[in-house]
């Protein structure tokens, strides 16, 4: 489901426009479906954008499901991690793994880490596919609640393993 207002969400350019000066974060307009490109969470993105734009934001995401719910692959720091890499989200809650670092990543649910009744093949990357270049994403959204856990094929021994919270 998507919506023909255009959707504020804060985007890298947004941010930066952001820090240079409010007056500048209204004319930025970003197309739907976008997702939250910074890794920050959306609350902590309208507190930079300022609380005009938030509460525009707010009500096209909320109208239109537009919300994402970003994880990093590999972080910053040249660990071979999720981050974050254990969450909660809403259920029906697009998550959107994103290449950052460290890469090839991948995204595989735990076939037994699940909730009952959920097709791992259909909420996973396939073992051999890979994501190679940086910004490169994965999305996901998980319906049933519950809590599930994913790992990265390549990175599994070196630790980049995830948790999510289905509520
Ligand atoms: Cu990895």
């Amino acid at each position: 489901m998507t919506t023909s207002v255009a959707i504020t969400t804060p985007s890298f350019t947004g941010l930066k426009a952001s820090a240079a000066g409010p007056s500048s974060v209204r004319s930025t307009p970003v197309k739907a479906p976008v997702i939250c490109a910074s890794a920050r969470t959306i609350k902590a993105s309208f507190k930079e954008l300022g609380l005009a734009v938030a509460a525009t934001a707010a009500s096209a995401m909320l109208a239109s499901n537009a919300v994402a719910f970003e994880v990093l692959l590999g972080g910053d720091d040249g660990s071979l991690a999720f981050v974050p890499n254990e969450f909660s989200i809403p259920a029906g809650e697009k998550i959107v793994f994103k290449n950052n670092a460290g890469f090839p990543h991948n995204v595989i649910f735990e076939e037994d880490e699940i909730p009952t009744g959920v097709d791992v093949s259909k909420i996973s990357m396939s073992e051999e596919d890979l994501l190679n270049a940086a910004g490169e994403v994965f999305s996901v959204t998980l319906d049933a609640k519950g809590t599930y856990t994913f790992y990265c094929s390549p990175h599994r021994g070196a630790g980049m393993v995830g948790k999510v919270t289905v509520n």
